[in-house]
């Protein structure tokens, strides 16, 4: 009884505790008590009955065996330069994840990187494409790509644009299934959205992934965005030619409500026409050359042009492609491709500027807190709203100059 006693101890929170033979005795010590002797009959040399074998070892929890895998080794910028400039998709990979992470240090190898890459790149056809979900795009730009792709000296890098979304990784790499072929051709890199957010910077993200992919050699862009609201805009702004994706009967030839995204258009595609649908796509495209006329000329001095054919059934694929092949033999000839590079790059130097005043001033924790308070005193009416917010403005500038 004593040694049951001892070596099955039972402390306050009702936990049972076992002890090795040396805690035994030094607790007997303690309490004054014989060291037990545990005397048991199979101990005995005349002991013949059943006996108790020892169990086994305790196995190690952590597998002997395993090998410590290596930790990537961390690249410096000239590294990312180089594996980029020598077309490594691995490196070129690792170096858009820099530049789509929030974090600081990896903001400023990124931005180290651009810059090195900056002087081997421009040398790429950007194409935006767009269209309302279920348009096809995705199963069309699995066809142009692989038509693209045919010229043995040509690389696509297909992005996307899509700040609305929690399909961040979903919007092209779920469509892979539908990129079949491309996903899987050496000479494509698809890159998914980078994860929402505010739709500028979304948007700046993509355009720096332009830069890596075109240093790494990718001599075409497609930039794909989700034919709702200001992404157009967005992708308008850093691609050389907008393709709009259409369909027939869908009513929007009618509402001229997409006039806005039909005036960035630089050429308009019926999808599906095919099987029954051949007709209303012809239908279609005639309604949407109607309908362009009444736009005037565009600086590129390019109409427009209306083309059908069919993603799925690959038809009049090499009808879209020589049409975009004579919109850059033309805006090339005519100055104008140069033109609106540079007046995208003005454009992107002012949306940067503009996102990040803003950033800054709504991320300033003083800002936040007298912004609270100015909104609860315009919505009481103690202040007007133009002072409230020139009250918060000047707070701002004022602890700007004196820092
Ligand atoms: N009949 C016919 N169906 C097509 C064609 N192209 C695409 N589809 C079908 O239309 C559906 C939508 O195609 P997607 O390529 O996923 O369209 P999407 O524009 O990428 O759609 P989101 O990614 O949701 O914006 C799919 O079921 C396709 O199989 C075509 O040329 N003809
Ligand atoms: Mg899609």
């Amino acid at each position: 009884m004593a040694n049951s006693k001892i070596t099955q101890h039972t402390v306050n929170d009702g936990d049972k505790r076992f002890f090795s033979q040396e805690e035994q005795e030094e607790i007997a010590k303690h309490h004054n008590v014989e060291t037990p002797n545990i005397d048991h009959p199979e101990n005995n040399e005349q002991y013949t009955g059943l006996q108790v074998n020892a169990g086994i070892e305790q196995m190690p929890i952590v597998n002997p065996y395993m090998k410590h895998r290596k930790r990537r080794p961390k690249l410096t910028v000239s590294d990312y330069v180089e594996g980029i400039l020598k077309g490594n998709t691995t490196v070129l990979g690792q170096a858009v994840t820099l530049v789509e992470s929030l974090n600081p240090d990896h903001q400023a190898i990124a931005q180290e990187v651009i810059e090195k890459c900056l002087p081997h790149t421009g040398q790429s056809r950007r194409i935006g494409i767009t269209g309302v979900p279920g348009a096809g795009k995705s199963t069309s730009i699995d066809v142009f790509g692989l038509h693209v792709l045919k010229d043995e000296k040509a690389k696509l890098a297909v992005l996307a644009i899509d700040p609305s979304s929690e399909r961040s990784n979903g919007s092209i790499l779920g469509d892979k299934t539908r990129m079949e072929k491309l996903s899987v051709h050496p000479r494509a890199f698809i890159r998914p959205s980078p994860s929402a957010g505010s739709l500028g910077g979304v948007a700046r993200k993509t355009r720096e992934t332009i830069v890596l992919c075109e240093a790494a050699g990718y001599n075409n862009i497609f930039v794909e965005t989700v034919g709702v609201g200001q992404s157009e805009t967005a992708v308008h702004s850093m691609v050389d030619f907008f393709l709009l994706i259409q369909l027939a009967g869908t009513g929007d030839e009618l509402q001229g409500i997409k006039r806005g995204i039909m005036e960035m258009a630089d050429g308009i595609v019926i999808n599906k026409a095919d099987g029954d649908n051949i007709e209303r796509a012809r239908l279609a495209a005639a309604q949407f050359r109607n309908a362009l006329h009444l736009f005037p000329l565009p600086p590129s001095k390019w109409t427009p042009e209306v083309i059908t054919y069919s993603g799925y059934y690959e038809l009049g694929i090499t009808e879209v492609w020589d049409m975009i092949d004579r919109y850059f033999n033309h805006v090339r000839k005519n100055g104008y491709f140069n033109r609106k590079r540079s007046q995208q790059e003005k454009y992107w130097m002012y949306e940067t500027i503009n996102e990040q005043l803003k950033s800054r001033f709504y991320n300033d924790p003083e800002v936040e807190r007298l912004l609270n308070l100015k909104q609860e005193m315009v919505l009481a009416n103690q202040q007007s709203s133009f002072v409230a917010a020139t009250d918060v403005l000047d707070f701002y500038y004022d602890k700007l100059t004196n820092k």
